[in-house]
């Protein structure tokens, strides 16, 4: 029998990615939804495309009325930068929303009489470091260190990965009778993610993918944060990867429910210097924009992703050097026709 997913934000970086490797899993079927009409290729691969928010509970509703949903993958955010220009909206869609959600797959849960699991990302922009000396000192940072966001983002995230385990293990606790429905909550701490497919648009790590896609196109890049300014990143495959890992990781092995990932943390100097080598015609200043610059200095310049390796496997695939030669370049020179 085929298991059904429903991805929300499925327009977005990681829904194009995710869509189409979910596709090519035989026993899979993808409901998609996002605010904006899905691209036609990857409609193609979804028995069912919505356009409508996530805010709206009708539209929820029906969705969970026509399916039987096995995995919520619950995508739809906005992202750190947006999430700053329009605090309110932002807590609306990235809480909210993410409340919505969490209450389908309960009530999916209790149509089907099964656990239904709900794999949320959540972001490095949950850290908060007071400063460069203390980043500098705290190296690779584990999940239960230095939650002290910054941003509605962060904020949002945090929040929504403590929902998550409430929906999980304690949801309506005082209920005369325990609750049979449940939502086997799993969530990822992404860093900055860099697609070949796609261009990011609203965040605040964006400057990498910006950077590398400005130099395949051959054209000049003003990079808003300093030389020096490292956070870690990983390829968006990797990152689809561990969507999947986690999604298909047998709960028992699962010591937590919130896991950082990664995959190499180079600085904006040494991305430069790679994307230079790659598209040597590559024209990158560094103009940074002091707000936006305060915002990534508050996240931490490497994650300890040891929980993850350890409990359910994960290992990138991708090193930085393999990211550009395997992934990147061929990708865009392909789509942008550079040498
Ligand atoms: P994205 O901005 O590319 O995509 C988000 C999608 O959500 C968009 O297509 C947008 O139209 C949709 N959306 C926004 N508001 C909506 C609403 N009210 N109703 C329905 N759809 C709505 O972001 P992404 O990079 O694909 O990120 C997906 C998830 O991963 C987000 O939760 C984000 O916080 C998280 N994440 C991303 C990164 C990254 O670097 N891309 C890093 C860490 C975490
Ligand atoms: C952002 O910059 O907001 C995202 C993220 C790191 O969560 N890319």
């Amino acid at each position: 029998m085929k298991t059904t997913v429903l991805v929300t934000g499925a327009n977005g970086e990681i829904g194009h990615g995710l869509i189409n490797h979910l596709a090519d899993v035989d026993d899979v079927e993808i409901v998609a939804l996002d605010l904006r009409p899905l691209d036609g290729a990857l409609a193609k691969k979804c028995i069912h495309a919505v356009v409508g928010d996530i805010l709206n509970a009708g539209v929820l509703e029906t969705l969970s009325t026509a399916h039987n949903f096995g995995t919520v993958y619950h995508l739809a955010a906005l992202l750190s930068t947006r999430a700053e220009r329009q605090p309110v909206l932002a807590h609306r869609v990235n809480v909210d929303g993410t409340v919505n959600l969490l209450e389908i797959a309960l009530t999916q849960a209790r149509l089907q009489g099964r656990e239904i699991k709900f794999v949320y990302p959540s972001s490095i922009a949950v850290y908060g470091l007071p400063d460069l000396d203390v980043k500098s000192q705290v190296g690779a940072i584990g999940e239960s260190e230095w939650c002290t966001p910054r941003t509605m983002y962060g904020i949002n995230k945090l929040y929504c990965e403590q929902l998550g385990g409430y929906y999980a293990r304690f949801y309506r606790q005082l209920d005369a009778e325990p609750r049979a429905e449940r939502v086997d909550f799993r969530c990822l701490r992404f860093p900055g993610l860099i697609s070949a497919a796609t261009l990011p648009s609203g965040g605040t790590s964006d400057f990498a993918p910006e950077m590398i896609h400005a130099a395949a196109r051959g054209e000049p890049y003003a990079c808003f944060v300093r030389e020096d300014t490292r956070i870690p990143f990983m390829a968006m495959p990797d990152a689809v990867r561990a969507l999947l890992g986690l999604e298909a990781a047998s709960a028992e092995v699962l010591s937590r429910r919130i896991y950082n990932v990664g995959g190499f943390n180079p600085s904006a100097g040494e991305l430069h210097d790679l994307a230079r080598r790659a598209f040597p015609s590559a024209e990158v200043t560094f103009v940074p924009d002091a707000k936006r610059q305060a915002i990534v200095d508050s996240w931490p310049a490497d994650v300890d992703t040891s929980a993850a390796v350890r409990d359910w496997g994960w290992t990138p695939q991708y090193t930085l050097n393999g990211t550009f030669e395997e992934y990147l370049l061929p990708a865009m020179r392909q789509r942008y026709g550079a040498s």
